[in-house]
């Protein structure tokens, strides 16, 4: 049987990165909803909110007042998940009731002074300069001796429990390997031992041979839905260089993962025609002095929406009791995400976000 054939009916696929299987109905995709509807928010805000905590010059949540910044702006989190100084502490019950101190730094970076605008909506140059905060912070806390992980990650939007439609993301940078990055990172270490390639670079290139998951790519990276995708239209942007961090990028990397970054989440914008939600964030090498070959800087975006603004997706039921489980192929998700286009719906027939943006022809 071909491969075509055997995605046409129910089947699993394997996620070389965190080595689990996800189950993908391709038939199911037509079945009826009565479930839970979400709101789409296209709810118009203003360019200065006087009530918002991360707006220049007003005061946050604890009484500290933000400066009256015009770019970009870092600050500690006033209310971190990890602290810096937690005394060490540690508990071991037969190994079965385990628990070890944790200590981190958590930062907010506000993308923009504009309280209305949104990664996609912003000028190109505005998201290079975030690329470049989101370097720097990254090789600030790394250098810092007892820091392993620095997490960057952005939640976009209420229903994925962003707490203010400023345009922010957070950074946590803390002692241990979080979870999925230590997964991935094991996979890539075998993958690189066992193959003598790095895991990643060789999906790259079995990906520009297909084409048919590729949403968009620019000379230094490339955006397509994984072919092991769980959320309906999950996308990984990939560096076309092996580089393990964002600290590695040259500046013309800068400008396209900025570039890259924005023409994605145009498309998200216009397939549902709404501020599209999502979790995305990077994952890097770690930052300890250890060479780490295998690690291939990525960044994951996950949407929570299934067939438009109104109707999410849930991980719930055999989900959560067993694997997950997909309905629309990432084969179709792709194609639905290249269809959406890369000018944004709410400046058709105005003007473009993009400098540039008449490049369609580096689009695939
Ligand atoms: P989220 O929207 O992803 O929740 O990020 C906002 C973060 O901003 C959140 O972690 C912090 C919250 O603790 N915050 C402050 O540090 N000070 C404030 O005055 C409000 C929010
Ligand atoms: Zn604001």
């Amino acid at each position: 049987m071909s491969p075509e054939k055997l995605e046409e009916t129910p089947h699993r696929r394997f996620n070389p990165l965190t080595r689990e299987w996800v189950l993908v109905s391709p038939h199911r995709a037509k079945r009826p909803w009565q479930g839970q509807v979400e709101k789409p928010s296209l709810e118009k805000q203003s360019a200065y909110d006087p009530k918002c905590y991360l707006c220049p010059g007003n005061s946050r949540a604890n009484g500290n007042r933000n400066p009256a910044y015009s770019s970009t702006f870092v600050f500690d989190n006033d209310f971190p998940a990890l602290l810096p100084d937690a005394p060490h502490n540690e508990r071991d019950e037969d190994g079965l009731i385990v628990a070890r101190t944790e200590r981190g730094i958590c930062r907010v970076l506000c993308f923009s002074p504009r309280h209305d605008l949104t990664i996609p909506r912003m000028k190109l140059e505005e998201v290079r300069r975030v690329v470049d905060v989101w370097a720097k912070q990254y090789r600030e806390l790394g250098s810092i001796p007892w820091i392993r992980h620095v997490q960057i990650f952005e939640n976009r939007g209420a229903v994925m429990g962003a707490s203010n439609p400023h345009p922010h993301c957070q950074i946590w940078a803390n002692a241990e390997m979080p979870n999925l990055p230590e997964r991935e990172q094991l996979a890539q270490r075998d993958y690189l031992a066992r193959h003598g390639t790095c895991l990643l670079c060789r999906y790259l290139n079995l990906e520009t041979e297909h084409l048919d998951r590729i949403v968009y790519m620019n000379p230094g990276f490339v955006a397509l839905v994984p072919y092991w995708a769980v959320w309906p239209f999950e996308t990984l942007v990939l560096s076309r260089r092996h580089v393990a961090s964002i600290a590695q990028l040259d500046q013309g990397e800068t400008l396209q993962l900025a570039d890259i970054m924005q023409r994605l989440t145009i498309r998200y914008d216009n397939l549902f025609q709404a501020s599209f939600p999502y979790s995305m964030g990077f994952h890097q090498r770690p930052t300890d002095r250890d060479s780490y070959p295998e690690w291939h800087f990525h960044a994951h975006y996950f949407p929570p929406l299934l067939r438009s603004a109104t109707i999410p997706k849930f991980m719930v039921g055999y989900e959560m009791l067993a694997t997950p489980q997909r309905d629309i192929t990432p084969e179709i998700a792709a194609a639905q995400l290249r269809e959406a286009g890369d000018t944004h719906f709410l400046e058709r027939g105005g003007q473009r976000t993009l400098e540039n943006s008449s490049k369609r022809g580096r689009n695939q």
